[in-house]
């Protein structure tokens, strides 16, 4: 069966990009992710409706260039999707038990069996998001559908900012719940006021029946010390196209060996290199580092200090000009950038 991979994050040619491929081919693209959001992708291949009920879909988030506007404790992603099944009419089994398989009747009938948080039937209840009182939590939440509405609720909680979309232009004050349609996304924010355990439900109460519910559970089992969160700064991003370009492939071809205010690693730390080195070293360095190495006398120093040569990286003319123009919109900075970990 064909299939293929519709970014929602992403601008580009549907007809190009999202084209549907065959078992046993692959396809690569590049987008540049433009606007900050929570994003669905998803496979774009028809019947789209049914690959998608077919679980064929994921989240994408993109933050924001300078980050989010609000501090929080805890970041928890929740995808809302339905299942549509039937027993197998050919009576398979797995795993000792019935096999379930697409009906395709109740899809297109928006008649779900099950209507769930990340996947499974109360799985938020069985595995609670954990949180502690007083803490903020930012919730990511996408409703991928691929039919029917959410009312996204947490019992207790008021979202004090909500982000449609999770773009913190599209800002929310005190919302009770946040409706939902299919692909659509929000981020909402609210502190936990007291010890107890939240409830969150599609307030759809048909759909929290078919298992939409799950539980921020704030009595006392949340770990504490350094959690993972994001109220950095994202990874500070040249506006220059050509030093985005370059930026690009630095984090593709150059960062197993080199930091850049990070310090050295298999190669030099690259802060301050347009200071120390001319445009034109530079060029002749990245188009052939052994040829410069036979002659030139800064390479050979160079070289004394590393064990390693550096690997010829097989450069074009149009991507060194990038990197140069990387490297000059980095020293003009003159801070340290944190590579993509
Ligand atoms: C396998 C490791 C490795 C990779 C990958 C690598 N380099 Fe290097 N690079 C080195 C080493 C080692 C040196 C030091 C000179 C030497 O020993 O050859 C160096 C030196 C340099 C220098 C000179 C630094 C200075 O202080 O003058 C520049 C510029 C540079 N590399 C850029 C790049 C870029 C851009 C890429 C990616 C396209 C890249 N390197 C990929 C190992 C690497
Ligand atoms: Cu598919």
């Amino acid at each position: 069966m064909m299939h293929s991979m519709d970014f929602h994050a992403a601008m580009v040619s549907p007809q190009d990009k999202y084209r549907s491929i065959a078992p046993g081919q692959t396809i690569a693209f590049d987008f540049t992710p433009n606007y900050p959001g929570v994003f669905m992708y998803h496979c774009g291949t028809p019947m789209i409706l049914e690959h998608i009920a077919s679980g064929m879909y994921g989240v994408v988030i993109v933050e924001p260039r300078e980050g989010y506007p609000t501090k929080v404790d805890r970041e928890f992603v929740v995808v809302q999707s339905e299942f549509y099944t039937k027993p197998d009419p050919e009576g398979r089994k797995i795993g000792g038990g019935v096999l379930n398989v697409l009906d395709t009747e109740r899809v297109k009938t928006k008649a779900p069996t099950y209507t769930v948080f990340n996947g499974r039937y109360n799985g938020l209840v069985e595995h609670p998001l954990v949180a502690k009182p007083g803490e903020r939590v930012r919730l990511f939440v996408l409703n991928v559908g691929p039919s029917n509405t959410s009312s996204f609720h947490v019992v207790g909680a008021i979202f004090d900012r909500v982000w449609l979309d999770g773009n913190p232009y599209n800002e929310l004050r005190g919302m009770q719940t946040v409706l939902l349609g299919s692909s659509s996304s929000a981020i909402v924010e609210f502190r936990i006021p007291d010890a107890g355990k939240y409830i969150i439900v599609d307030h759809h109460f048909a759909n929290a029946s078919q298992g939409a519910v799950g539980l921020v559970d704030a009595t006392g089992g949340a770990e504490s010390g350094d959690l993972e969160h994001h109220n950095i700064p994202e990874t500070a991003t040249p506006v220059e196209p050509e030093a985005v370009k370059g930026k690009l492939a630095f984090e593709g071809k150059c960062i197993a060996c080199h930091s850049v205010g990070g310090g050295d690693k298999l190669g030099p730390d690259l802060l301050g290199v347009t200071t120390r080195r001319t445009d034109e070293w530079l060029a002749r360095w990245l188009a052939n580092p052994a040829e410069l190495l036979k002659h030139d006398a800064e390479a050979q120093a160079l070289q004394k200090k590393f064990t390693l040569a550096m690997p010829d990286q097989g450069l074009s003319a149009a991507e060194i000009n990038h990197l140069v123009r990387y490297f000059h919109w980095f020293d003009a900075r003159g801070k340290a950038v944190k590579a993509v970990e």
